[in-house]
C-alpha cells in the first residue's frame, strides 16, 4: 500500500466514524421531553425566538389599573392582562380586600397561561397565541400574591412570566 491510498483510508475511517457519531447523538437526544405534548414543545421553542419585551399598558389598562388602587366599597373590578414570552402586562394589580377580581387573560403569543398558586390555586386554562381565557375569585386575604404562568413546568416562571396582585 504507497502513502497516498494509506491517508485516503484513513479520511474515510475519520468519515465514517463522524457519521456514526453524530447518528447516535441524534438518536440519544429526546424528542419530546416527558410527558410535555409534541404541539407544547414545538411551541416553547417558538418562545425561544421570541425576544422578551413586555407589552405596553394599553389606555384601557391604566384606566383599570387605577380603579384598582382608588379607595371604594368591596366590588367587582376587571382586568385585562395580556401575556407573551415571557411576561404578563400589567405585571402589578391592586386590589382591596373584598373585590371580586375578574382577570381576562389574552396571550399575546406562545402557549400561556395565567396561574395562582392562592386563592384556591386559580388559573386560565393553558390558551395559544390569540386566544383569551376569564379567571374570576374573591381576593379574601391581604397580602402580595403572585400569578405566573405554569407552561414549561416552571420555566416561562423562571424567565420572568410573573406579576403580583396585591390585596390591600
Ligand atoms: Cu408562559
Amino acid at each position: 500500500m504507497n502513502t497516498s491510498i494509506k491517508v485516503s483510508l484513513g479520511v474515510i475511517v475519520v468519515l465514517a466514524i463522524t457519521v456514526v457519531y453524530l447518528l447516535v447523538g441524534n438518536m440519544q437526544r429526546p424528542a419530546v421531553a416527558v410527558n410535555d405534548n409534541a404541539s407544547q414543545t414545538a411551541s416553547m421553542k417558538e418562545d425561544f425566538m421570541q425576544p422578551h419585551v413586555p407589552a405596553t399598558l394599553t389606555d384601557a389598562q391604566k384606566a383599570e389599573l387605577k380603579l384598582g388602587a382608588a379607595d371604594h366599597q368591596p366590588t367587582t373590578l376587571t382586568f385585562d392582562v395580556a401575556g407573551g414570552s415571557f411576561y404578563f402586562t400589567p405585571n402589578e394589580i391592586t386590589v382591596k380586600q373584598g373585590d371580586k377580581v375578574v382577570i381576562n387573560f389574552t396571550n399575546v403569543g406562545g402557549t400561556h397561561n395565567l396561574t395562582f398558586t392562592d386563592f384556591g390555586g386559580i388559573a386560565t386554562k393553558t390558551i395559544q397565541g390569540g386566544e383569551t381565557d376569564t379567571i374570576e375569585f374573591t381576593a379574601d386575604k391581604k397580602g402580595t400574591f403572585e400569578y405566573y404562568c405554569a407552561v414549561g413546568k416552571g420555566f416561562h416562571r423562571m424567565m420572568g412570566q410573573i406579576g403580583v396582585l396585591i390585596v390591600q
